[in-house]
């Protein structure tokens, strides 16, 4: 395992290969001095860094601040995990922030280059909600959406795409509640469809239990295809693992296969899955470089290494 930058606390790390080279957009975490709470308030950043690396093992270029909140007109507070997609000639950056009234939305900007700056659109992406956008290339000119997270996410706001008076979450022996997915618009700027349900399957075909926190969607999705199959992977969030299922198209439904990463130093972890020059990589966080504080994490990569049936091998969270 590497850690990738050293001058500034980095996490949520989204890597993409574009032009040859690994671009990777990541959240920047600072000590605002806010208390830690289960809402996340401590997580209280307000721009995105993007960096990129010629070779796995080559310097990492900081390319400075992208996008910064000050510029995003619609901006309460809270600059969370970001994604990036490629689309005719435009780079598009992905990004979860509270609004004025205190309410996660999904807002998009865009640029000409990988490594910005962006320009935010003036509003949030209509109907977005929650947090962690992932986007996913599916390679035949339609791009997926993955988003959602539990708690101080604000998914449990929400049944059906729509705001309920008291959010919560579902008893221990009801159906667990999904991320989301969603067909984004020619134009990358708009959902092009109703967000629907990843939904999980167990192995007897059951979608997994709310009570299930072992395997359970919380937070931080991520897509992409392994020898045609699609695999969704994500946080359980007060478990601390890395898992993942898989599917047969975008929308699935998936069936769940294992865990990816073991619980890290910190209370947060969180992901990407990038093929490059021929090898798989994971990229991920931890807190071990700023003494455990969990907002304050700091980005790494490691090998990602299949087994012969498609299945992933299990990485060791606190191997160094
Ligand atoms: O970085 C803030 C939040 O912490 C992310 O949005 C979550 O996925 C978790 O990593």
């Amino acid at each position: 395992m590497r850690y990738l930058v050293k001058d500034i606390f980095t996490a949520d790390p989204s890597a993409h290969v574009f032009n040859g080279k690994i671009y990777i957009y990541p959240s920047h975490d600072i000590d605002a001095g806010i208390p830690e709470n289960d809402n996340g308030d401590h997580f209280d950043m307000r721009d995105y860094h993007v960096f990129s690396m010629d070779s796995i093992d080559g310097e990492v270029t900081d390319h400075g601040v992208a996008l910064d909140i000050k510029n995003i007109p619609w901006a309460g507070r809270q600059l969370w995990a970001p994604d990036a997609a490629y689309k005719n000639r435009k780079y598009y950056l992905y990004f979860p922030l509270k609004d004025k009234t205190d309410i996660f939305r999904i807002g998009v900007a865009t640029s000409d280059k990988p490594e910005g700056p962006f320009i935010p659109q003036s509003d949030p992406i209509k109907g977005s909600y929650s947090i962690d956008p992932a986007v996913f290339d599916n390679g035949d000119g339609n791009f997926y959406m993955y988003f959602g997270g539990l708690w101080g996410g604000q998914l449990q706001r929400y049944r059906n795409n729509k705001a309920i008076e008291c959010g919560h979450e579902p008893k221990d022996d009801e159906p667990a509640l999904c991320a989301k997915v969603v067909k984004l618009s020619d134009d990358m700027l708009n959902f092009a469809e109703e967000p629907r349900d990843v939904v999980i399957l167990d192995e007897k075909g059951e979608p997994l239990k709310a009570g299930d926190h072992k395997r359970r969607f919380f937070e931080a999705s991520w897509m992409h295809k392994y020898n045609g199959k699609y695999y969704f992977s994500y946080s359980t969030g007060n478990t601390h693992l890395l898992c993942y299922a898989i599917g047969d198209n975008p929308y699935g439904p998936f069936t769940y296969k294992g865990v990816i990463l073991t619980p890290v130093v910190g209370w947060t972890t969180h992901h990407s899955i990038v093929e490059f020059q021929g090898k798989w990589y994971l990229f991920h966080h931890d807190s071990v470089p700023s003494g455990g504080k969990t907002w304050l994490r700091s980005m790494k990569v490691t090998e990602l290494e299949y087994n012969e049936d498609g299945s992933i091998k299990t990485i060791d969270g606190m191997r160094n």
